[in-house]
C-alpha cells in the first residue's frame, strides 16, 4: 500500500503541474470540476460574471479592452447565448459582483471556518457567476455538491402589499420604517443550466435545474425548478447556518427521477428533464448565485442578505458512484480503483490537493472535499454489493 500511495503521489504531483501550468491559459471545461474560494482562487480564471452587454456601466465597459473593475468581467459569449429582452430588462444590469470572504485567520469575519465565495445581495445587483463546462460522457450522472450558507435574516415578505390577506408578519428584525420598502427579494442557490433559459424560449432545448431560494415563491421555505416542471416550493424550512446542496442529473429517460435534489443528505425532491433531441438536453452552466434568466421580474434585492458558497465539486460518475466500471455492482474490482485512489485526508484550507487524482478518482471521492479517506471507505462500504448483485443508487448519500 505505501508504494501505491508513494507512487499515487508523484504521479498526482506531476498533474497537479500540469494542471497549474494550464490554468494559466485556459478555464478548466472538462469534469470534474472543484472550487474552494481558498487563497489562489481567481475570478477570471474559472468563472464568469452576468453583464449582459457591460450595462452601461463605466466600471464594467462592454468592450473588455477597456478598463473595468476586477469584479466585473464583460463575457463575450453571453451576447449570443442568452440575448436580454431589452435594454430596459433588470438582468442586462443585474448580477455582476461576487468576491471571497477571508475567515478569521485571514482578518475577517467568520463563517465557515475557511474562505468561501460571498453573494451580495443589494439594489440592484443580485450576485452571480457561473462556470462553464462539457457535459459528462453518455451514461453517467452529472453531480453538482456545494456547500451554500443562508444568511435566512428575513423569513417573510415584509412587503405588506404583496401578503395574502389575513397574514401576519413579524418584521420587527427589519431597521425602520417597518413595514418595508417594496420589492422586497432574496435570490440565491445553485444551478445547472443550458445557454437558453428565459421564459419566452420554448425549445426542447431549454434547460435547468435550480434549488435555492427564489423569495417570489416563498420566504420561508426552499425552491426548486427545471424547465419541464416549473417552480415548486418544497416543505422544507429555510434555516439560518450552511447546508449541503446537491443536484444529481440522470442519463435521460423522460421521467420523472432524470433530476433529483437533495439537501443535507437528503432527497427533498425528483423532477423531470427537457428532451433535447432525444437524449437529454444538456446543461453547460454551473450557477452560484440568482440567475437573472430564471428570475425575470425587474423587483430589486433590497435585502442586503447574504449567500455564500464552498467546497463546490461537479463530477460524472456512475449511479451509485463506487460502481467504478459501471456494470451495476459494488465490488472487489471497484474496490481495486479505489485503493488505488486512497489519499491522506485533505486540507480544506488550500485550494487544490495535489496528493487527489481528481479525473481518476472523481467518483470515489463520496463527499466532494477532493480526498479519498476513511469517509469515503465508510461510504464506498455502505455500497458493497459484491459481484453482479445490482448496488443500491441512493447508497452514496
Ligand atoms: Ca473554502
Ligand atoms: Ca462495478
Ligand atoms: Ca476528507
Ligand atoms: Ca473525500
Amino acid at each position: 500500500m505505501m508504494f501505491r500511495l508513494a507512487e499515487a503521489r508523484t504521479l498526482s504531483v506531476c498533474i497537479g503541474v500540469v494542471l497549474a501550468a494550464a490554468n494559466l491559459r485556459a478555464e478548466t471545461n472538462a469534469l470534474p470540476f472543484y472550487d474552494r474560494f481558498e487563497p489562489g482562487w481567481s475570478f477570471q480564471a474559472e468563472w464568469h460574471a452576468f453583464d449582459y452587454p457591460g450595462g452601461g456601466r463605466v466600471d464594467c465597459p462592454s468592450d473588455w479592452t477597456q478598463p473595468h473593475s476586477d469584479y466585473c468581467p464583460y463575457d463575450p459569449s453571453n451576447a449570443p447565448n442568452i440575448p436580454a429582452p431589452g435594454t430596459g430588462a433588470s438582468w442586462t444590469w443585474g448580477p455582476y459582483k461576487f468576491e471571497t470572504w477571508p475567515d478569521k485567520d485571514n482578518g475577517g469575519r467568520v463563517f465557515s471556518g475557511q474562505r468561501s465565495g460571498r453573494q451580495p445581495i443589494w439594489d440592484p445587483m443580485w450576485g452571480a457567476i457561473y462556470h462553464i463546462f462539457t457535459p459528462p460522457p453518455a451514461g453517467k450522472d452529472l453531480r453538482l455538491k456545494v456547500q451554500i450558507w443562508d444568511e435566512a435574516g428575513i423569513l417573510c415578505d415584509c412587503d405588506q402589499q404583496s401578503q395574502p390577506i389575513g397574514y401576519v408578519c413579524n418584521c420587527n428584525n427589519l431597521p425602520p420604517p417597518n413595514p418595508s420598502r417594496t420589492n422586497f427579494d432574496v435570490h440565491g442557490g445553485i444551478e445547472l443550466g443550458a445557454p437558453y433559459r428565459r421564459a419566452s424560449y420554448s425549445g426542447s432545448d431549454k434547460e435547468f435545474y435550480f434549488l435555492g431560494v427564489n423569495t417570489k415563491r416563498s420566504w420561508d421555505r426552499y425552491c426548486w425548478t427545471t424547465a419541464a416542471d416549473g417552480w415548486v416550493v418544497t416543505d422544507v424550512p429555510r434555516t439560518r447556518g450552511w447546508h449541503e446542496m446537491q443536484i444529481v442529473v440522470h442519463p435521460y429517460t423522460g421521467n420523472l427521477g432524470d433530476v433529483e435534489f437533495w439537501m443535507d443528505g437528503v432527497r427533498i425532491a425528483r423532477g423531470h428533464r427537457m428532451p433535447g433531441t432525444g437524449s437529454g438536453a444538456d446543461v453547460i452552466y454551473l450557477h452560484l448565485g440568482g440567475d437573472p434568466a430564471l428570475i425575470t421580474e425587474s423587483h430589486l434585492t433590497n435585502t442586503f442578505e447574504e449567500f455564500w458558497y464552498d467546497e463546490v465539486a461537479l463530477t460524472a460518475c456512475h449511479d451509485p458512484r463506487p460502481d467504478a466500471d459501471g456494470d451495476g455492482d459494488v465490488d472487489a474490482i471497484d474496490f481495486a480503483g479505489f485503493q488505488n485512489c486512497i489519499t491522506p485526508e485533505a486540507d480544506p484550507f488550500l485550494q487544490s490537493n495535489a496528493l487527489f487524482d481528481p479525473v481518476n478518482c472523481q467518483c470515489f471521492d463520496l463527499d466532494g472535499d477532493q480526498d479519498v479517506d476513511s469517509v469515503d471507505l465508510d461510504g464506498f462500504v455502505a455500497c458493497a454489493s459484491g459481484p453482479a448483485l445490482p448496488a443500491d443508487p441512493d447508497c452514496d448519500h
